[in-house]
């Protein structure tokens, strides 16, 4: 197992104090509320917003297992906010590792002055199948592009400052006709479109984007021509092991409720942590977290070793995100009746784990990355 080093101990120990403190008690306001501006001005102030960042643009110089510290501490709390921060650096961190100097010397320092940025590949017809995306940067004389189209289900669109948008510059060329570009929310043309209504994960501010003949400088464009696909695979890949980490959060979060709640309740004249057959849920649900953290830490390593490391982020989500499912049910299950209401936290919990299973990469489709790697293609 991975050995934190004293300063990422140091983190995680302040960070588990704020999520005790400023995020957990706002949880439920989240889900009845939306997003939470004052969180994030706290989240801010914390050093949080890009903490893993380099100090040499504003960051706080951790690096990718600090991150994840952060997330997975945060979703001990809420998982919308841990969702809010992964969505954020999956898009800043495409400058961070595909922008120019000038792009980083630009863009980098504003996400530890606390502005927000949102990453837009899915569009209503295309999430999955990543290369059918249809908005459209056309090159201009000017070396700039003019971008039409529309973008759906993008987190944090709702609150953020920057949107990193894929867009075809080359249609005919498939995958390798995609470009990224960096995309301000005040630019002529770009409409903010409805809030969705979700299911859970209702902190996060999810909307749809539209594109009306929006011009891009030419300085708007982050890596190569052309390299937009394989940039967006690589940055999934690690928001993989975010939403890892958030699973293993959130069922950290459910579990210790259940605990609380079956060490109190009586039936049959005991607790019903008592019982053989509540026991057996907790020593399942504690299996289940000990091995995410276990796949967590390990990705994150290669990652930080700057290893490719996709397999192994798929293999990770595709079983952390079904056991926070079934741990979120299996908590329902131990508060009964309670567990449906929602004055009891783990409906919530239980709404939020499902997003986990499609976000960032669906359950069939990390199982189409694995099975390639097993089988060939
Ligand atoms: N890292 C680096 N490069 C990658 C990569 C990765 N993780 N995944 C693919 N690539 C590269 C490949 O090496 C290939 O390069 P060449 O064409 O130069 O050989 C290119 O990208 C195309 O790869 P591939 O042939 O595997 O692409 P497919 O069109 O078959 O798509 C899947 C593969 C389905 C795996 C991809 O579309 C995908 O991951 N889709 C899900 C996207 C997603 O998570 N959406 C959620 C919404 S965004 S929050």
């Amino acid at each position: 197992m991975i050995q934190f080093s004293e300063a990422q101990v140091m983190i995680r120990d302040m960070v588990r104090e704020f999520t005790k403190n400023e995020v957990a008690p706002r949880d439920q306001w989240m889900d009845e509320n939306g997003f939470d501006h004052d969180l994030h001005k706290k989240l801010t102030e914390a050093g949080l917003m890009a903490i893993h960042m380099p100090e040499e643009y504003g960051g706080g110089g951790g690096d990718a297992i600090t991150s994840e510290i952060v997330i997975n501490e945060i979703a001990r709390g809420s998982a919308s906010v841990a969702l809010f921060l992964d969505a954020h650096w999956l898009a800043a961190d495409m400058i961070l590792l595909h922008g120019s100097e000038a792009q980083k010397k630009k863009y980098v320092p504003q996400c530890a002055e606390g502005k927000v940025f949102a990453f837009g590949l899915t569009e209503s017809n295309a999430g999955s199948d990543a290369a059918a995306i249809k908005s459209v940067a056309e090159k201009q004389p000017d070396g700039g592009y003019i971008l039409n189209g529309s973008k759906a289900w993008i987190t944090n669109s709702g609150v953020a400052d920057y949107y990193l948008i894929m867009a075809k510059t080359d249609p005919a060329a498939g995958n390798h006709g995609i470009s990224v570009f960096v995309v301000p929310k005040d630019a002529e043309g770009l409409t903010v479109g409805k809030f969705e209504k979700k299911m859970g994960m209702r902190g996060t501010a999810t909307c749809e984007l539209s594109f009306d003949n929006v011009r891009l400088p030419a300085d708007s464009l982050v890596g190569d021509e052309g390299k937009g696909f394989m940039i967006a695979m690589q940055a999934l890949d690690g928001a993989r092991i975010s939403i890892g980490a958030i699973a293993s959060g959130l069922m950290q979060h459910a579990m210790d409720k259940a605990a609380a709640y079956a060490r109190e309740r009586t039936t049959f004249g005991k607790p019903i942590a008592r019982h053989q057959a509540v026991g057996f849920k907790f020593a399942d649900m504690a299996a289940k977290i000990r091995a995410t953290d276990l796949m967590v830490w390990d990705t994150c390593e290669l990652k930080r070793q700057g290893k490719r490391f996709s397999v192994e982020a798929a293999e990770l989500k595709l079983l952390a995100s079904r056991w926070a499912c079934e741990v979120c049910d299996d908590c329902i299950q131990i508060f009964g009746g309670n567990g449906y209401s929602a004055e009891f936290d783990v409906e919530r919990f239980y709404r939020d784990a499902k997003l986990l299973e499609i976000g960032e990469g669906t359950s069939e489709i990390l199982r189409l990355v694995i099975s390639s790697s097993v089988l060939g293609r």
